[in-house]
């Protein structure tokens, strides 16, 4: 139990950081997709400091696990998590957006180590990582596949396609991350194209499936181990509830947050929030 308790609070000092180098280049930028990273935190805290198997050092390591960015729009909320994973140094998060730098405001699988595909086409992650899960079972390779989508990649076509034949092809290495924020650039998810009751719809697909709320830290660690220690040979889905914005409550409640307008001096205010807020011992 201690060690539990050990766990969860070692995970809330990485969201945090998660938090905070996400904020940090959107200062660099004036800009960026901050209240998906600020969501997703700690579901990448719990993937990159618990659940993958990586080698820093060695990102292409053959038997990594593999995380997919299928939304490449989330890629400052990925670089925060490359950081915090020592994967990319923390110096390098000045440079975040600008010309020659490793870290493109989109995700590119050529520019930055740990990225393993250029996603942002939105609905191609899947079809992917269905290749890749199948391509390591063929190889004998043991590594999971993680696919990291949003919930507007719902609407598209080549996930169901693709959510098919992993249950086909009895993927219990894949394990696909929905960030269901209920937000796209269009509006409300639920507005734009309905897609309730979801976590029926990929248990009739034939996917293992849990649902959690994305931003309760032991629900989501609980929700990793149980995906990774199944022995079901099905494919796993983790369908996590998040609220954009998490932690910094002025921007919690900023309308039409897909793309949020940050004014110069709400960087630094953000971040004296987080910081009030922050677990012991986190910086
Ligand atoms: C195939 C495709 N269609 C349209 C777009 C344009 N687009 C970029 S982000 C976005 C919103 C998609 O919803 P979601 O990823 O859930 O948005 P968020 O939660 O980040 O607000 C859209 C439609 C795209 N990138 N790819
Ligand atoms: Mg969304």
């Amino acid at each position: 139990m201690e060690n539990q308790q050990q766990t969860l609070a070692s995970l809330r000092r990485c969201a945090y950081r998660i938090r905070r180098f996400a904020l940090r280049m959107g200062e660099v930028q004036g800009q960026g997709y901050i209240g998906q990273a600020l969501g997703w935190a700690d579901v990448l805290a719990v993937a990159y400091a618990h659940a993958l198997n990586l080698r820093p050092d060695e990102p292409e390591w053959e038997d990594r696990d593999r995380f997919l960015l299928s939304h490449g729009h989330y890629a400052i909320a990925f670089y925060a998590a490359l950081i915090e994973a020592g994967i990319i140094p923390e110096s390098e998060l000045e440079t975040y957006g600008s010309d020659d730098s490793r870290l493109p405001m989109s995700g590119m699988a050529t520019y930055t180590p740990g990225m393993e595909i250029s996603g942002g086409s939105l609905g191609q992650g899947l079809p992917i990582a269905v290749g890749m899960a199948l391509g390591l079972k063929h190889k004998r390779n043991a590594a999971f596949v993680y696919n990291s989508m949003s919930d507007g990649e719902l609407d598209e076509g080549s996930t169901w396609e693709a959510a098919m034949g992993a249950a086909h092809h009895r993927l219990d290495n894949l394990i696909c991350l929905v960030d269901i924020n209920n937000q796209q650039a269009d509006g409300p998810s639920g507005k734009v194209m309905g897609f309730e009751p979801l976590a029926d719809k990929w248990a009739a697909f034939g996917w293992h499936v849990q649902r959690v709320d994305g931003n309760d830290l032991p629900a989501v660690l609980a929700a990793f181990d149980r995906a990774r220690q199944l022995t079901e040979p099905r494919p796993r889905v983790i369908l996590f509830d998040t609220l954009m914005g998490k932690g910094v409550p002025f921007l919690e409640q900023r309308e039409k947050n897909h793309f949020i307008r940050v004014d110069p001096p709400e960087w630094q205010q953000a971040l004296q929030i987080l910081d009030q807020s922050q677990p012991e011992e986190a910086v």
